[in-house]
């Protein structure tokens, strides 16, 4: 009997998690419209003229030409704790004449990604997502598909990077506009089951009327 209750309360809560909440963009400057300095850029990494539209701002980044591994790149960092959600997203683009290239040897690279950081700024975990390459089409913003990371024990920080990575010598440039951090919210069961009930009630009304 107990684990007969205990079954349907367990489904019962699983329903209900489904439904979850998007917070508004974490980030501050998100289409690189501001002050770029919000977004900590570091070696190549530049707000510049969208080459398909010049009345857009977007980041501009390209190799350090060292000869070895190296990356440019702007983050930002927020306090979270353990459990919490998070889901980035940023567009990308590269063009004719300063095209990334793709010979599969020493190709530089674009990544989106998520870092988690514990109490002493120890990165603890992250995930990351390729948003742009030498295979990526030319001329034309590149919506990339969203990511989700959460937090592990002993979050006290996460970051949102964007790096550009150049192994050896390779060339081109790389553009970034529009980066969204959100925090993805379950709703609490109450709140669900509470918002599920108000719907009957507005179908039952629509129906009486
Ligand atoms: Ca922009
Ligand atoms: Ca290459």
């Amino acid at each position: 009997m107990f684990s007969k209750m205990l079954n349907i309360g367990v489904s019962l809560f699983a329903c209900a998690s489904l439904t979850t909440a998007i917070s508004a963009n974490l980030l501050a400057n998100p289409d690189i419209e501001g002050d770029y300095a919000l977004w900590g850029p570091w070696a190549n990494s530049f707000a510049e003229a969208d080459p398909l539209d010049e009345n857009n701002t977007a980041m501009k980044m390209f190799g350090n030409w060292s000869g070895s591994f190296n990356v440019s790149g702007a983050f930002q960092q927020f306090a979270a704790v353990e459990g919490q959600t998070f889901e980035m997203s940023a567009k990308t683009l590269h063009v004719t004449g300063d095209e990334m290239t793709a010979d599969g040897t020493e190709d530089n690279w674009v990544v989106m990604k998520l870092t988690f950081f514990d109490a002493a700024d120890a990165e603890i975990s992250f995930v990351e997502e390729n948003i742009l390459d030498g295979n990526s089409p030319l001329d034309a913003w590149i919506d990339n598909a969203p990511m989700q990371a959460t937090a592990p024990a002993g979050t006290a920080k996460v970051g949102a990077y964007i790096m550009y990575l150049q192994p050896m010598w390779d060339g081109g440039a790389a553009w970034i506009d529009d980066v969204v951090l959100t925090e993805v919210i379950p709703e609490p069961t109450s709140l669900a089951l509470l918002s599920i009930l108000s719907l009957g009630a507005l179908h039952r009304k629509r129906k009486t009327s």
